[in-house]
C-alpha cells in the first residue's frame, strides 16, 4: 500500500508552532501509513521556533523536519510599524525556497512510487503558499491556531472585499460576522485592521485566500462554539469545508530558554501549600507585555484585590528596564511577601493544571484560552495583541465563558486602572460563580470531544480519511 505525505508549513512562534505540530502528531495516530514534512523557518524576532520544532517532533519517526534557507528579512522598521506587515513580507520570501523543496519532494517521491504527497498544511499567515500547492494541483488544508470566530472575519474578507483595501475605524458601526450570533463592534477587531502601514492590507490579504483553500481546520470544537460551526458547517458551501479538531493541546510546558528553572522550583514549591483554587495567576502569551505606567496599575490592583497571585511579567522589547521588578511601584516587593510571586517565562500548562489556580488574567490568546478551559479554569480578559481583543468578545459576549476585564485595550494609550483589576481579579476568584461553573462545564465536554468517538476526534479521523481517499 502507497504512504501518503503533508508538507506542512507552521509559521514561528509558541502560539502557532507548538499546536500545529501537536495536530501533525494527532494525525499520525490516525493512520500508520502516513507521513508528514515540516518546513521549518527561522523568523529574526522569535529565535526558539527551531529548537520548538525539533523538540516537538524528536520521538515522531514518520515526521521529517526541513529547514528552510534564510532569507534577507524585510527592512527592522516594518515590525515596528506593523508585525503583521512584516511577517507577511516575510513569508512571501519564503515562498519560492518551498516551491524548491515541494519540488524535490515530489520528484524523489515519484522515483521511489511508495509515497503520494498528498497536500500541504499550511499555518494562516503561510496562505501564500496555496500557490506553489496549486501549481502540483495538490490541495492546501488550512490549520487555524485560532477559533471559529476569527474564522468569521477572515471569511467576511473571503467574500465581501473586493480588491481595495478597506479602510476600518475604530467607531464604525458593528459588523454582522459570519459565525456570529452578536453584531461585533470594530473597537474589538483585531488593531491590525486599523493599521495603514500595511497591518490592514496583511490581515485582509490573508483573509481573501481562505476561500481558495480545500478545507480549514480549526483548533476548535462545536461543544465550546456551537454557533459558529453550525453556521460553517451549513453554509451552502460559501466556505471551504470546515473540520473542528480542537482543543489541539500541548500538555507538557515547552522547555524556554527564558524560564528560570531555580525560580520556576521555588515558585511550584509555595504553589503546593497554597489552598485550592486560592492563587490567581496572570500571564499574557509569549510575546505580551505592558509599560511601566500599566505594570504600576496591575501591582497596585492586585494588592487591592488581596487575592493571593502570581505573575508572569516581561520587559517590553523596546523599553530601558533590563529587568521587570524594576516597573513595579516602591515597597510593592516587600508587601505582597508570602501572598505574590513574580515570574518570567511560566511553564503555563502545568501552573493551569496546579489546585492552587482558581483564576487566570489572560491576554487571551487562543491556546491560553483552550488551556485554561482544559483544566477549569475562569478567565478574566485582557487582551493586548493580534486578534486577542475578538476573543475576549467572544469569551465574555457570545459565550459567557469570562469574566470582562477589559475587551478593547490597546497599548498605545489605554490605561486599566487598579480599580478594575482588583473588581476583575476579586469577581473571577469568587468559588461559586456562574462562569466557574459554565467553565468547568466546558471545559469537560472539550475533553470529551477529543477522546475516542468525540466530536473532534470523529472529525480528524475524517479529514485523515479524506486526505488519503483523495491522494
Ligand atoms: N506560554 C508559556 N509560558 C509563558 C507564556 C506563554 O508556557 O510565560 C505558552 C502558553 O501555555 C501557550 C503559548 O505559550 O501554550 C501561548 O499561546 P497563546 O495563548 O495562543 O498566545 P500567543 O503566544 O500570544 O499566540 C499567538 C497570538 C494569539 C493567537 C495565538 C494562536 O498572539 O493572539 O490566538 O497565537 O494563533
Amino acid at each position: 500500500m502507497k504512504s501518503s505525505e503533508l508538507i506542512f508549513v507552521p509559521a514561528p512562534g509558541a502560539g502557532h508552532i507548538v499546536s500545529i505540530l501537536e495536530f501533525a502528531r494527532r494525525m499520525l495516530d490516525q493512520d500508520e501509513h502516513l507521513l508528514i514534512t515540516v518546513l521549518v523557518m527561522k523568523f529574526p524576532y522569535i529565535p526558539y521556533s527551531d529548537a520548538y520544532a525539533k523538540s516537538l517532533t524528536a520521538s515522531q519517526p514518520r515526521i521529517q523536519l526541513i529547514s528552510l534557507p534564510d532569507v534577507d528579512p524585510p527592512p527592522s522598521e516594518l515590525y515596528t510599524t506593523s508585525v503583521e506587515a512584516y511577517i507577511w513580507d516575510f513569508i512571501e520570501r519564503q515562498v519560492p525556497h518551498v516551491q524548491d523543496i515541494v519540488t524535490n519532494i515530489i520528484s524523489s517521491r515519484s522515483n521511489t512510487g511508495t509515497v503520494r504527497v498528498a497536500g500541504l498544511v499550511l499555518d494562516l499567515f503561510c496562505v501564500p503558499m496555496i500557490d506553489v500547492a496549486d501549481e502540483f494541483g495538490l490541495p492546501s488544508f488550512i490549520f487555524l491556531t485560532c477559533n471559529a470566530g476569527f474564522l468569521g472575519l477572515m471569511m467576511y474578507f473571503s467574500y465581501n472585499v473586493g480588491h481595495a483595501i478597506p479602510e476600518f475605524g475604530m467607531s464604525d458601526p458593528e459588523l454582522s460576522l459570519p459565525g456570529f450570533a452578536n453584531p461585533v463592534p470594530p473597537r474589538v477587531f483585531p488593531g491590525a485592521l486599523f493599521n495603514k502601514h500595511g497591518g490592514c492590507a496583511a490581515y485582509v490579504n490573508i483573509g481573501k485566500r481562505f476561500k481558495d483553500a480545500k478545507a480549514i481546520l480549526v483548533n476548535t470544537c462545536a461543544e465550546l462554539e456551537p454557533h459558529a460551526i453550525e453556521y460553517f458547517l451549513n453554509d451552502g458551501g460559501k466556505t471551504p469545508q470546515v473540520y473542528p479538531v480542537g482543543p489541539v493541546l500541548h500538555l507538557k510546558a515547552q522547555p524556554n530558554s527564558s524560564l528560570d528553572a531555580a525560580r520556576w522550583n521555588e515558585i511550584k514549591r509555595w504553589l503546593d501549600q497554597q489552598p485550592e483554587s486560592s492563587v490567581v495567576f496572570l500571564c499574557f502569551g509569549s510575546g505580551g507585555s505592558f509599560d511601566a505606567p500599566q505594570v504600576k496599575e496591575i501591582a497596585l490592583g492586585l494588592e487591592q484585590s488581596e487575592q493571593k497571585f502570581l505573575w508572569s511579567m516581561r520587559v517590553p522589547p523596546s523599553s530601558d528596564f533590563k529587568n521587570p521588578e524594576e516597573m513595579l511601584p516602591q515597597g510593592f516587593l516587600e508587601r505582597i511577601q508570602g501572598r505574590g510571586m513574580i515570574c518570567g517565562w511560566a511553564a503555563q500548562v502545568e501552573v493551569l493544571a496546579h489546585k492552587a489556580i482558581g483564576g487566570f488574567v489572560s491576554h487571551c490568546g487562543w491556546n491560553s484560552i483552550l488551556e485554561s478551559l482544559w483544566h477549569g479554569v475562569p478567565i478574566a480578559t485582557f487582551p493586548i495583541y493580534a486578534e486577542q481583543q475578538l476573543n475576549a468578545f467572544e469569551m465574555v459576549k457570545e459565550l459567557a465563558l469570562a469574566v470582562e476585564l477589559k475587551m478593547d485595550y490597546r497599548m498605545d494609550g489605554d490605561l486599566v486602572k487598579a480599580d478594575e483589576v482588583a473588581r476583575a481579579v476579586r469577581c473571577v476568584m469568587q468559588s461559586d460563580s456562574q462562569v466557574r461553573k459554565k467553565v468547568k462545564a466546558k471545559g469537560e465536554l472539550a475533553r470529551k470531544a477529543v477522546m475516542d468517538g468525540g466530536s473532534s476526534f470523529t472529525s480528524l479521523a475524517r479529514f485523515v480519511k479524506d486526505v488519503v481517499a483523495s491522494s
